[in-house]
């Protein structure tokens, strides 16, 4: 069978009036310059699939057999000490080590390549007390997690073999995090990742053609016209991303340009934590559980450049679909092709935006 070339055009050009919620439709990335095929007439698809089990609701405040509550023992006898507000120490079984040889292999043949990695992992305890989350958590404690996460992407960043510096959050038994105790982790290292390097490619390159920061730019378009915006404070808002693949994903932005967390002002290190507490406690409310997610800041890689086309910015993902037990699973299509999903960015936004603020009971 013979097709004219350009059938695998990839534009999406709006040149047919059309209700976009209606028909299956490819969505673009600017970030990423990945697809996502959006299929907003298959929401109403039965479900007969895998309903997750939930985690037990009730902890204590400080949890004997928890290796993260203040002056418990962790792996290797360590003992964490009293501490009472962010506690931060080294991954006791890191990802990444510090003391790796500088080596490289390549067959000659582009083939088999590798090169050594070398990195630090660390894990940021966010709260002393086991039982609460982000969501719960008081705003005052939230400025003091923002603090610590800016001072170690500085003191790591600033390290000559520590180009990129990764925090993130796996929250909640579904994602595969292993004790509810509130934490983050950071995993810093020599190379740039993926994710990051791609952002990194497609931000300097819109720069570069357009003299403006892309995710500004987007962010202005989406005030304008927000019916994906979920909230907003004088220095931050809160969207769910035109492109946005998981359910609810969303992303949390500063409204003027930042690249990193050491640019944020006081009044925009307070914006960010109070963006963190709305955005985790409408979550909790959307089903009415503690709310799983990955959660994780992109900054600008610490390789001593410039980065002038930067953002920061938070992207949140989360895993549940349709109620607290049926999650949405990345597999057969997504896994071979692209991502697809059948509730639309503009359906997730309305629902999250009706979600309460309040702290779940
Ligand atoms: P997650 O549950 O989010 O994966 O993180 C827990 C981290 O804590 C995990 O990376 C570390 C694990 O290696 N850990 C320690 O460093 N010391 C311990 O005593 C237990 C767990
Ligand atoms: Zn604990």
């Amino acid at each position: 069978m013979t097709k004219a070339r350009n059938s695998t055009t990839r534009s999406i050009i709006d040149e047919v009036p059309m209700n976009w919620n209606d028909v299956p439709h490819n969505r673009f990335n600017p970030l990423t310059g990945e697809t996502v095929l959006v299929s907003p007439h298959r929401t109403q698809r039965p479900w007969q699939g895998k309903v997750e089990s939930l985690p037990p609701a009730v902890l204590l405040r400080h949890d004997t057999a928890c290796y993260l509550c203040p002056g418990n023992k962790r792996a290797g006898d360590t003992v964490n000490p009293d501490y009472k507000e962010v506690f931060v120490f080294t991954n006791d079984f890191p990802a990444l080590l510090e003391d790796v040889p500088a080596a490289s292999r390549n067959d000659g043949n582009g083939l088999l390549i590798a090169e050594s990695e070398l990195g630090i992992c660390k894990v940021v305890c966010i709260s002393p007390r086991h039982d609460l989350t982000v969501a719960t958590m008081d705003l005052k404690g939230l400025v003091a997690v923002v603090k610590e996460w800016t001072y170690q992407y500085n003191e790591l960043g600033d390290r000559p073999d520590i180009n990129h510096v990764q925090i993130f959050e796996n929250r909640g038994e579904i994602m595969g995090c292993s004790n509810p105790h509130p934490h983050s982790q950071i995993w810093a290292q020599k190379t740039v990742p993926d994710l990051p390097a791609r952002e990194t490619e497609r931000q300097a390159a819109w720069k570069k053609d357009k003299g403006s920061v892309l995710l500004l730019d987007y962010l202005k378009l989406e005030i304008s016209n927000p019916e994906r915006i979920i909230f907003e404070n004088d220095t931050w808002a809160a969207v769910v991303p035109f492109w946005a693949v998981w359910p609810f994903e969303t992303m949390l932005l500063p409204k003027a340009q930042r690249r990193d967390l050491t640019e944020l002002s006081t009044a925009e290190i307070d914006g960010f934590a109070d963006a963190l507490g709305r955005m985790t406690r409408r979550y909790d409310n959307l089903f009415g559980v503690s709310f799983p997610y990955s959660m994780g800041l992109h900054q600008r890689p610490t390789d001593g450049l410039g980065h002038e086309g930067w953002q920061l910015h938070v992207h949140f993902l989360p895993p549940l679909l349709r109620s607290a037990t049926v999650k949405k699973f990345m597999v057969g299509y997504e896994m071979l092709a692209q991502p697809q999903r059948d509730i639309t960015p503009e359906q997730a936004a309305d629902r999250l935006r009706a979600c309460s603020e309040m702290a779940l009971q």
